[in-house]
């Protein structure tokens, strides 16, 4: 746990946009709104300042697996780390949030991925797949830590693919645990419905990938010799219904604390 944990305002983003002209929620709300109940995932960037992302990346240094720096995924660091729950409170994050789900938000989890290069990719799902919420109450937001691009684990995505259900899950023929990976990533797929065509989402340091719970998306598989960390952070409409899980043992987390208003 650090014990000098900065004041939130010093980790918040600026809601800066990069590239000018783009929509952007900070730039034009409502078009940005638009894109992402289009495609079902919206890229913001600069929601995270240059010095948010340095403290966590700081914060991720200090996270330890049986006394080493982690390769695999760390479920819920917001637990002992402020950082990490000063990022899942930022206004510029939760605002974007508040507009997707349509009201007040909690967090209900957060999840530290280092993908080191070698790091196999997350199969093929749905986050709703695991949190059973509301379709229209649960969102995503990951953080990128590094740039993204293909060759270091982008996110894919199957724009429009919000619209279905959630799907079947089937088994990964030969897959086998791998010690930069959850196996729950990578034991089990959904089988993309036909009509769908993937994209890949590349992302500055700072971006964050806002995603709807029912989008299809997997990630690329770390093939350069850079990291490519990245912190989830996931949110439901505040007292919405959401299913805790046994590794994940989702809570509530109040991300307007300490904030004036
Ligand atoms: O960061 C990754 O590789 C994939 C993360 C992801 O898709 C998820 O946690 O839902």
């Amino acid at each position: 746990m650090q014990l000098d944990a900065p004041p939130l305002s010093d980790v918040l983003g600026r809601g800066r946009v990069g590239g000018g002209t783009s929509s952007h929620f900070a730039s034009d709300p409502e078009r940005a709104l638009g894109l992402y109940e289009r495609d079902g995932f919206f890229v913001e960037p600069g929601a995270l300042s240059t010095e948010a992302c340095e403290r966590l990346c700081a914060a991720a240094g200090e996270l330890l697996d049986g006394g080493d720096a982690p390769v695999a995924p760390v479920m819920n660091p917001h637990r002992t780390h402020e950082a990490f729950l000063a990022a899942l409170g930022a206004p510029a994050i939760v605002k974007i949030v508040e507009r997707l789900v349509g009201g007040r938000v909690s967090g209900i989890q957060s999840q530290y991925f280092p993908c080191v290069p070698g790091t196999p990719g997350f199969a093929t799902h749905q986050d709703n797949h695991y949190v059973e919420a509301a379709p229209d109450a649960f969102a995503s937001a990951w953080m990128a830590l590094d740039d993204v691009d293909q060759d270091n684990g982008a996110l894919l995505a199957w724009p429009g693919s919000q619209r279905e259900p959630l799907l079947p899950v089937v088994p990964v023929a030969g897959v086998v645990p791998h010690p930069n990976q959850a196996f729950n990533a990578i034991r089990q797929a959904v089988v993309v419905p036909e009509g769908y065509t993937p994209r890949t989402v590349v992302v500055p340091r700072g971006g964050v990938v806002f995603l709807h719970g029912h989008l299809l998306h997997a990630s690329h598989p770390n093939r350069a010799w850079r990291t490519r960390r990245a912190l989830l952070a996931t949110y439901v409409r505040r007292g919405s219904a959401f299913r805790p899980g046994q590794s994940a043992r989702r809570t509530e987390i109040d991300v307007y604390q300490g904030r004036l208003s």
